[in-house]
């Protein structure tokens, strides 16, 4: 299915007359308002490959219908997600559930959408079928070298794809540890991490980056190798100054203070990439801004304060990823909504009155810190983000022409009701 363009301008039609009064409103009492608005038009957000149908949980799964057969599927559902919101222009593809066997026809589908090829993803956490040694007991952190062996050629592998979709990073998340005290030796876990991490890392390209994703617990559930962001510091410090860390917001322990992490990463220079999903527990993988949308605001602000104190491009300079899992929701209406709530998360944020926040920190103002910060989050800005999308071509409302249009029922009718993508 493809949308037309004439069907997002009689929408946007339809919406125009309340959505500019809206508009005004809000954009009154912002005085940098182009500013705020080329810097929203500019923010895309990669879609990863393996959320585009429904996953599932240890305890089952409940297949949606019309999900994504191919890659080249996978490709058309962004393309769509691209053309209501404007702000989807880039794929994250996982290794070995969206294998490109024909490199160039999936860049000329991809570019016809609109599409760019951000960070490929290595799978060292499942065993594939007709594969040699098993990751049972770990991949990079093995204690046979054949296995850490097999694992670092499957990211060279990665590499391969990604340079051949003209993509510039690797994400390498390792599910390594131990379920139980005294399974490993956490000093030889490292050092066999490291040391095929920094295989990996001699075969990127020049221009490329890899990123080391850290998670707290699960699968395993005594340790984790790459537990937490000191120790993917540490990697990514070891490795040189192609590696970073990659922030993954349901990779850490209750409570922790994800907005203090982002703001020291920034400053050392080894914040790489994000991967947006919110969640009450854990990895809960739920829609971005479902739960806590003030975290998620608050991140979004030490973001900005850090990377414009570098001089760093928002837009360009760190790789921003959706990582989420539909288990309830339509793939695509989730992803819309996530899409949208990174947009108004980083739009609540632009508006934050940096000036008058660090006066008020030197004096040790500390209410007035607070209100500064409130005052932008208790914003409206779903107005801004609105007319950032109009101006780009979007929909006013993606979420309400999706249903409109009828978008997943079309789908059903191409694809049939009993499809099932790859992905978790
Ligand atoms: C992990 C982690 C990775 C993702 C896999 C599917 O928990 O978040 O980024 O690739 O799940
Ligand atoms: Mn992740
Ligand atoms: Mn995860």
């Amino acid at each position: 299915m493809q949308l037309e363009k004439y069907q997002v301008d009689e929408h946007n039609q339809s919406l125009l007359a309340e959505h500019k009064r809206r508009f005004e409103f809000t954009a009154h009492g912002v005085a940098n308002i182009e500013d705020v608005l080329q810097k929203l038009t500019a923010f895309q957000i990669a879609i990863p490959s393996w959320a585009l149908g429904t996953g599932g949980t240890r305890f089952g799964r409940f297949a949606g219908a019309g999900e994504p057969r191919s890659l080249e599927e996978k490709i058309e559902d962004i393309g769509l997600l691209h053309a209501l919101n404007k702000s989807s222009g880039a794929i994250s593809l996982h290794i070995p559930w969206d294998i490109p066997k024909n490199a160039d026809a999936i860049k000329i589908l991809a570019a016809q959408h609109g599409i760019r090829f951000d960070a490929v993803n290595s799978n060292t956490f499942q065993d594939q079928k007709d594969q040699k040694h098993s990751y049972k007991f770990g991949s990079l952190q093995h204690v046979n070298k054949a296995v850490r062996d097999q694992a670092i050629e499957h990211n060279l592998e990665v590499i391969h794809y990604g340079k051949a979709l003209g993509s510039d990073s690797i994400t390498v998340w390792l599910s390594d540890g131990s379920c139980f005290p005294g399974q490993l030796n956490f000093r030889k876990a490292f050092q066999h991490t490291l040391d095929g991490l920094q295989q990996v890392y001699a075969a990127l390209p020049d221009n490329w980056k890899m990123f080391v994703e850290y998670k707290a617990f699960e699968p395993n559930f005594y340790s984790m190798t790459v537990g937490d962001w000191g120790q993917s510091l540490l990697y990514a410090s070891k490795l040189g100054p192609k590696a970073y860390t990659l922030v993954d917001l349901g990779h850490h322990l209750p409570n922790a203070n994800i907005e203090q992490i982002v703001s020291l990463l920034l400053m050392e220079k080894k914040l790489g990439g994000f991967h947006f999903n919110d969640s009450k527990y854990g990895d809960d993988d739920l829609t971005v801004g479902s739960i806590r949308p003030y975290q998620l605001f608050l991140i979004f602000n030490e973001l900005i304060e850090g990377m414009d104190a570098r001089g760093m491009n928002h837009a360009t300079d760190l790789g921003w990823m959706i990582d989420a899992s539909h288990n309830v929701k339509d793939p695509l209406e989730d992803l819309l909504q996530s899409v949208e709530a990174i947009k108004l998360a980083y739009a609540q944020a632009l508006l934050v009155n940096r000036r008058e926040l660090e006066q008020a920190q030197q004096e040790n103002d500390v209410t007035r810190a607070q209100e500064i910060l409130q005052a932008a989050y208790r914003t409206d800005v779903r107005p801004l983000v609105a007319e950032a999308r109009l101006r780009a071509g979007a929909a006013l409302q993606p979420l309400t022409l999706f249903r409109k249009l009828k978008v997943r029922t079309e789908l059903v009718k191409e694809r049939g009701a009993k499809t099932v993508a790859t992905g978790l």
